[in-house]
């Protein structure tokens, strides 16, 4: 007898090497492959029951909800599933922040459903169910470093786990609020507008290449470079769309002065930063104490989030 009810905590990703715009084929195909790590404290908790009606319960906002709604819809067509289902979603950290959780949200839903209905796929394949939903969720049905190929169904693959080489995650939460325009849309405008966009894409596969060197060798320097390289690149794309598209605010300027100040007294820190104002700081274990307290002199940071990699999405009634 199948189970009937299934909850699923997925975590979130950061990437390293960026997603940043889709190829024009349907299923939400990214135009660049990418590359991440897992997020081992920063979840999503998803439950789905089959039930007598359908329900979704969750902060999720209109929009959220009808995004959820559709992918649960197309998942059912697709498989040829009758029942209906309630679902209830959380997070423990802060939605629509540039904190990734259409991620682990996207991937959390995806592992219960296929959990329940269709327990035979892959993991491959149910990376290509969750890029469906959000093309950064394909990297979370996994944790540790993971990467997504460029297919014709792309799809994510692990490259190492966590801790083949256990770093912390420092997450710098400078803006609370919902940032101004959302990936897709951001995604969208840029590669329409910005005239570095077809650089973006051109240099993708170089920058893959390196960061996955770095990781194979534990080179922190290495990977640091490449890191913030994709970041900077992405964003440049995004401030050189018209209208521009500018996330940072100035404590996100302050936090990129101050790890490049600090990785140059060789305290072993990088930064990156997604769609949004948030930056995340990668760090040897050894310096994540000497990074904290280097923040504190940060004005503009509402709190810290202090992870590590990890993120290895788990599964129970
Ligand atoms: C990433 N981001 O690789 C990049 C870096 C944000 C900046 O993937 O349109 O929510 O749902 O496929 O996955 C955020 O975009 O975009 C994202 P959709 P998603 O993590």
């Amino acid at each position: 007898m199948p189970d009937s009810s299934v909850i699923v905590s997925a975590a979130a990703n950061i990437a390293l090497i960026k997603y940043w715009g889709k190829s024009d084929q349907p299923g939400n195909q990214p135009a660049t492959a990418s590359l991440s790590v897992g997020l081992e404290d920063l979840r999503t908790i998803t439950r789905v029951s089959v039930s007598e009606t359908d329900a979704i319960i969750g902060e999720l906002g209109e929009q959220g909800r009808a995004r959820l709604s559709s992918f649960i819809n197309r998942f059912r067509e697709e498989h040829d599933i009758q029942q209906a289902l309630n679902v209830s979603t959380e997070n423990n950290f802060p939605t629509a922040s540039g904190l990734a959780s259409s991620a682990s949200g996207f991937a959390a839903i995806t592992l219960a459903l296929t959990h329940l209905f269709k327990p035979e796929m892959t993991d491959l394949e149910k990376s290509q169910v969750a890029r469906q939903g959000s093309g950064s969720a394909a990297r979370s049905v996994y944790g540790g470093y993971v990467e997504v190929v460029l297919s014709d169904d792309s799809y994510a693959q692990p490259v190492m786990p966590a801790e083949d080489w256990p770093l912390d995650v420092l997450v710098a939460v400078v803006q609370e609020n919902s940032k101004a325009m959302g990936s897709s849309e951001a995604m969208k405008h840029t590669a329409a507008t910005s005239p570095v966009y077809a650089d973006w894409i051109d240099t993708h596969k170089a920058d893959m290449d390196i960061a996955r060197s770095a990781i194979a060798e534990r080179d922190f320097v290495k990977l640091a470079d490449i890191s913030e390289h994709s970041c900077l690149k992405m964003h440049s794309t995004m401030m050189t769309s018209r209208p521009p598209v500018l996330y940072w605010k100035p404590a996100t300027v302050s936090i990129i002065h101050l790890a490049q100040h600090l990785r140059a007294a060789g305290t072993q820190v990088f930064f990156t930063i997604d769609a949004g104002a948030q930056v995340k700081l990668i760090c040897a274990p050894e310096d994540t104490q000497t990074v904290v307290r280097a923040l504190d002199a940060v004005e503009g940071i509402s709190r810290l989030i202090k992870t590590r990699i990890g993120g290895e999405p788990r599964i129970s009634q």
